[in-house]
C-alpha cells in the first residue's frame, strides 16, 4: 500500500475542550504521521469555500458558523492509505453510530460538533490540502 497523505482538522469543539493532543494521539496511533499542522481561526469566507461541496445541505449555515465559532487545528497526515486509514480512526459522522475505538466515539458532542474531519478521497485530499497549506509548510 502507498504512502498517500490526507488533510485533517480538529474542530472548535475539540479545541475548546483542550483536546488537541488526545485527538492528535489517536491519529499518531493510528499510523498517521504529522507532517504539518497549525491551529487557526478559520474566517467566514474560509469555511463557505471550504464547505462549498454542502452548500444546498439544510446543515450549511450552521456548520459554516460552528467551524468559526472557535479554533481548529489544520494538518496534514501522512501514512499507507491516509485517507482511509483517517476515515476508519474518525469514525461515523454521527458519533451515535461510531465504533468503539474511534475519535468521534471518544469525543465527539454531536452530529454537527464531532470533533474531526477528514478528507474522503485522494483527490478531495490535495484540494484541501492546497486550501490551507504552502507546500514549504508541509514537511514529509
Ligand atoms: P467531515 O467532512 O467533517 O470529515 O465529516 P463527514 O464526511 O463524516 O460528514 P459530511 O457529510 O461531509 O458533513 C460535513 C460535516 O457537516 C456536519 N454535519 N451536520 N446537522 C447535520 O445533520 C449534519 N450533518 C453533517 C458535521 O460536522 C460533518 O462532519
Ligand atoms: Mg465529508
Amino acid at each position: 500500500m502507498a504512502v498517500t497523505r490526507t488533510f485533517s482538522i480538529i474542530k472548535p469543539d475539540a479545541t475548546r475542550r483542550n483536546l488537541t493532543g488526545a485527538v492528535t494521539k489517536m491519529l499518531e496511533e493510528a499510523g498517521l504521521r504529522v507532517v504539518a499542522s497549525k491551529r487557526i481561526r478559520m474566517s467566514r469566507g474560509q469555511a463557505e469555500g471550504f464547505y462549498a461541496v454542502h452548500k444546498e445541505r439544510p446543515f450549511y449555515n450552521d456548520l459554516c458558523s460552528f467551524m468559526t465559532s472557535g479554533p481548529v487545528v489544520v494538518q496534514v497526515l501522512e501514512g499507507e492509505d491516509a485517507v482511509k486509514r483517517n476515515r476508519d480512526v474518525m469514525g461515523a459522522t454521527n458519533p451515535a453510530e461510531a465504533a468503539e475505538g474511534t475519535i468521534r466515539k471518544a469525543y465527539a458532542e454531536s452530529i454537527e460538533a464531532n470533533s474531526v474531519h477528514g478528507s474522503d478521497s485522494e483527490d478531495n485530499a490535495k484540494i484541501e490540502i492546497e486550501f490551507f497549506f504552502k507546500p514549504e509548510e508541509i514537511v514529509g
